[in-house]
């Protein structure tokens, strides 16, 4: 993961997202509260917390125009997620929040989002998307519980630019597109 570097006021560091509601935030944050006493680590901030449906990563600005007209051609219905799954991931030290079965809604929007940039000629991550909220880093791990379900009515999705800041990473929504 590159979240670091020279800042270059021409390039923006860019996601799509899902954007938690105020309720799914604080729902969020409690599960983050506590995953943080099973695994320890660093808890994400609440006003950070979501789901990245398509990685980006550095952009030209001057790109900016064109990658928002062609998302506008997604379309992609409404749907809710229930995230029902705490996890942890050894390779990046990540404790997590996920859905046992993603909703095939939420499947399409990400294929939508993937189809639409690569045919305005954006290079997209081949890797398979996985949804997860990203609750705690640099965790050392241990033996993950049954969580409390969070039910996430997604209304619509964004697109989002990271900074690194040194209190951390701060992101800025600077799009947002409905679902049907
Ligand atoms: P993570 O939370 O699993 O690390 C902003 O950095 C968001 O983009 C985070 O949700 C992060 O996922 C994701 N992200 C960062 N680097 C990435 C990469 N190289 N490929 C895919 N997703 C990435």
């Amino acid at each position: 993961m590159t979240e670091s570097g020279p800042v270059d006021p021409d390039t923006l560091r860019l996601f799509f997202a899902l954007w938690p509601d105020d309720a799914t935030r604080d729902a969020l944050n409690r599960a983050g509260k506590w995953l943080h006493q099973h695994l320890g680590g660093r808890r994400m901030r609440a006003e950070t917390l979501h789901i990245t449906l398509v990685f980006l990563g550095s952009t030209p600005a001057e790109q900016l125009d064109a990658l928002t007209a062609c998302v506008d051609a997604a379309q992609a219905d409404a749907f809710e997620l229930v995230l029902d799954q705490a996890g942890y991931w050894r390779h990046n030290r990540i404790g997590w929040l996920g859905a046992s079965q993603a909703p095939p809604q939420h499947l399409e929007l990400v294929d939508a989002v993937n189809a639409a940039l690569q045919g305005a000629g954006f290079a997209v991550d081949a890797r398979p998307h996985v949804p997860h909220v990203t609750l705690l880093r640099n965790s050392a791990g241990g033996e993950v519980p049954e969580c409390m379900p969070v039910h996430w009515p997604i209304s619509d999705f964004v697109l989002v630019a990271s900074r690194r800041e040194v209190d951390g990473m701060h992101y800025d929504v600077i799009r947002r597109w409905p679902l049907a």
